[in-house]
C-alpha cells in the first residue's frame, strides 16, 4: 500500500519517490523474537473478517482489533459465512458482538449468497485504502469479489469432509474497484502477535482505561492490587469478565514484547 512517485514513459517506470506511510499495519512473528512483520502499509480500514463457524471467537476479534489500532488503523467486523445459521441465531451473535464492541462499524454477510454486500460496498470510499485480515477459509477473497462484482481474487473450496481450510492466498494482492477504492486482501494469519500495543490497547478497551482512572494505585496492574476500580467493576457485573481476561492476556503479551525489545537495546549498548 505505498504510495510513490514514478517517472517514465509505459516503458520503463522508475520509482523517484517513496512516501512516509500514515498507518503500518504489523504483527509480531511467531516465536520468541521481538521482532515485527510488515503487513500492509496506509490501509485506512481493516476490515477484520471472521466466519460465524467454530472460527467465530470475540477474543480473537479483540485481538485484531487490538493490532489494528496500534497501526493507526480503523476496524470493522465482517462476520461472514451468515447462511449456514439460523435466522435467531444470527440475531444472538450480532447482539453478543454489538454489547461486546459498541463502537466498532459490524458487518454480517453471506459472501457466498452476496448478502450483506451492498452495505459493505456503501461502506466504501474513493480515495481510501481498505484491507482484509483474518484467519484462512472465512473467505476474505470471496468476500472481496463480491463486493467488486466480479472475480478478482482467486477463492478456494474448503474439503466438506475435513471441513479444513486450504490456504489460497499466499501473497498480499492489491485490488483497484471501478469507484476508486483500494481493497488490499491478505493472507489467512494463523498467528496474529501482540507488539507496540499500548495505543491499540487504549482504543480497543475505552471501559478499562476509564475505570483505571479510579483505582487505588496509579500503576495498578488491575490483577492483585487492593481497590481496583476494573476488578470491582468486574466482581459487581458492569465489566465483561470476559473482557477483562483477555485485555490481561493482551496487556501481558504487550509487556513481554517491550521487555524483549528493552533487553535487546541493552545488549546492543553494551558492545
Ligand atoms: N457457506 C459459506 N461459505 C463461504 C462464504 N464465503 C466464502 N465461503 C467459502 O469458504 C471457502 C474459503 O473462501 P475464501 O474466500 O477462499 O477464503 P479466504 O479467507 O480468502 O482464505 P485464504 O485465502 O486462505 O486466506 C470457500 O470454499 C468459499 O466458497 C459464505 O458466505 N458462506
Ligand atoms: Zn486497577
Amino acid at each position: 500500500g505505498d504510495w510513490v512517485a514514478v517517472s517514465g514513459d509505459g516503458q520503463q517506470v522508475l520509482i523517484r519517490r517513496v512516501f512516509p506511510r500514515k498507518s503500518v499495519l504489523t504483527r509480531k512473528t511467531a516465536g520468541r523474537t521481538y521482532e515485527k512483520q510488515v503487513l500492509a502499509a496506509n490501509v485506512d480500514v481493516a476490515f477484520i473478517v471472521q466466519a460465524l463457524d467454530r472460527d467465530y471467537n470475540l477474543n480473537r476479534l479483540e485481538r485484531y482489533m487490538t493490532v489494528v489500532y496500534s497501526g493507526n488503523i480503523t476496524p470493522a467486523v465482517v462476520l461472514n459465512k451468515a447462511d449456514i445459521l439460523e435466522e435467531q441465531e444470527v440475531k444472538c451473535r450480532f447482539d453478543e458482538v454489538r454489547k461486546r464492541f459498541p463502537d466498532t462499524m459490524l458487518f454480517f454477510a453471506s459472501a457466498l449468497y452476496r448478502k450483506g454486500i451492498d452495505k459493505i460496498r456503501n461502506f466504501l470510499q474513493p480515495g481510501l485504502t481498505f484491507c482484509l485480515v483474518g484467519s484462512s477459509g472465512v473467505g476474505k477473497s470471496t468476500l472481496i469479489n463480491a463486493i467488486a462484482g466480479e472475480n478478482l481474487a482467486e477463492t478456494g473450496d474448503l474439503s466438506t469432509s475435513t471441513t479444513k481450510g486450504v490456504h489460497i492466498t499466499t501473497r498480499r494482492q492489491l485490488h483497484m474497484l471501478s469507484n476508486g477504492t483500494i481493497l488490499i486482501d491478505m493472507p489467512g494469519l494463523r498467528e496474529i502477535g501482540i507488539a507496540d500495543a499500548a495505543e491499540g490497547l487504549r482504543k480497543t478497551f475505552p471501559r478499562i482505561f476509564e475505570l483505571a482512572g479510579k483505582c487505588r494505585f496509579d500503576d495498578c496492574t488491575h490483577t492483585r492490587e487492593p481497590d481496583c476500580a476494573v476488578k470491582n467493576a468486574v466482581n459487581e457485573g458492569t465489566l465483561d469478565a470476559r473482557q477483562y481476561e483477555n485485555y490481561i492476556n493482551l496487556w501481558q503479551e504487550y509487556k513481554q514484547y517491550t521487555q524483549q525489545v528493552t533487553e535487546k537495546a541493552r545488549k546492543i549498548s553494551r558492545k
